[in-house]
């Protein structure tokens, strides 16, 4: 029981002014890899997230600390590492687990910053969870919205593949599309960006830590129809089901765990022309996050308040999208560890982009270094100010990026979908 080990916390007061705070803009998508635009992908489009890298720093080699939602997400959130908050699956129970831990949402809260989320921050069952708080931890938020849209109020008109089509519980867990004619406020994600931008508007003034947790591109892939239109299916392409499989010749059977018996267990029951088009339907669903993360800058734009907000864009995990026969994630392979992250801050670097390897667990110590805010507790990562100054610096040799001895731990441990 993490109730036997003492974690101590001790958040200081900052010392700026509330005026010359700066805010912090947290905006998280569930399950994107980095077929973005804005990391050099071909064909998936990413104006937005091309413009916030131009005020920012591209992170190249980031990594979750476990390639699931809510161990990722807790140890975010915690600054702690998996095997630190025992959380290791989509469990929970992090407060029972660790009921003195501070988040990074409470500790701005101590420091006088109004904190609130809309949308998936901590592990929401995706969609069954949309519209509840999911698995929230409410001594993080001032303040926390639960929108939902026509893409589970609606969701009898998805168009699902594969395993899991007969029970509604699982399509998150199932290869599902639908492309309706709609505006993005129609969907769960362009609610999200709205209730974020009005608060945004009511918040200006003082200091806040705004969280926006996008439900895409996890499956179901739902987005407008424009969005599918950007991607015509004849050139969407999948990697040949014999290559794949000669891929994973070399492998160790622990890296696939029991998926490896089952093997091709995810392009089971399905058509290549299936996966190729819910592989568009993914495509689709990056462009419209990319879509809502416009909103949210212009939003500051609008407000007077890009120069005075830090904006961290991450994901939970990547996504294999059909590499080794392979769709969702929980494997160590670099296409379900390695995310987008992006971080835009006032007087950083701009337009500039780091190989350094870095980790979701540094997002923690790193936010509450550029704000100020003095945090001696057991944060595990560590600030990336440095890189942020000078995004290749020589700096950060003491980076602890060992992700995979906690996957490895995990492998076998997880159901096997
Ligand atoms: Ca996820």
């Amino acid at each position: 029981m993490k109730g036997l080990v003492i974690i101590f916390h001790l958040v200081a007061l900052g010392t700026l002014a509330s005026s010359e705070k700066l805010n912090v803009l947290f905006i998280c998508a569930d399950d994107m890899n980095v077929d973005l635009g804005v990391y050099g992908h071909p064909q998936v489009k990413t104006p937005h997230l091309d413009r916030l890298a131009q005020r920012g720093v591209v992170f190249e080699r980031a990594y979750c600390q476990q390639s699931l939602c809510g161990p990722s997400r807790t140890s975010v959130m915690t600054g702690l590492r998996p095997d630190e908050t025992e959380i290791l699956t989509n469990s929970n129970k992090m407060r029972e687990i660790n009921p003195d831990v501070i988040t990074l949402g409470q500790a701005f809260r101590l420091n006088g910053y109004f904190s609130a989320r809309a949308g998936k921050i901590y592990h929401y069952g995706n969609p069954s969870m949309i519209g509840t708080d999911g698995h929230d931890d409410p001594q993080t938020w001032d303040k926390k919205y639960n929108p939902i849209g026509m893409d589970r109020t609606q969701q009898e008109y998805i168009t699902r593949y594969g395993r899991g089509r007969q029970k509604d519980n699982n399509l998150g867990i199932s290869m599902a599309w639908w492309d309706p004619v709609s505006k993005d406020t129609d969907h769960t994600d362009g609610k999200v960006a709205s209730k974020i931008i009005e608060l945004i508007g009511q918040k200006k003034d003082e200091p806040f830590f705004l969280a926006a947790g996008f439900f895409n591109p996890h499956c179901p892939y739902v987005a407008p129809k424009k969005y599918f239109d950007l991607y015509p299916l004849d050139q969407i392409t999948m990697q040949d089901v014999g290559e794949a499989k000669r891929d994973l010749e070399d492998v160790p059977p622990i890296a696939l765990g029991r998926d490896l018996a089952n093997w091709p267990y995810y392009f089971a029951d399905i058509t290549m022309y299936q996966a190729r088009k819910c592989k568009q339907a993914y495509f689709a669903t990056q462009s419209f996050v990319d879509a809502q993360v416009g909103r949210l800058m212009d939003a500051l734009e609008k407000n007077n308040i890009f120069d005075k907000t830090i904006i961290v864009f991450w994901s939970d995990h990547g996504y294999f999208l059909g590499e080794k026969g392979l769709w969702y994630k929980r494997k160590a392979f670099e296409r379900s560890t390695r995310v987008p992250l992006i971080i835009s801050a006032p007087g950083m670097a701009k337009g500039e982009r780091s190989n350094k390897p870095v980790e979701l667990l540094d997002l923690y110590p790193t936010l509450m270094d550029l704000c100020g805010i003095s945090v001696s507790s057991r944060l595990q990562g560590k600030s990336l100010r440095p890189l942020l100054s000078d995004p290749n610096a020589e700096k950060l040799d003491e980076a602890s990026c060992h992700p995979g001895m906690v996957w490895q731990r995990c492998l076998g441990v997880f159901p096997a979908y």
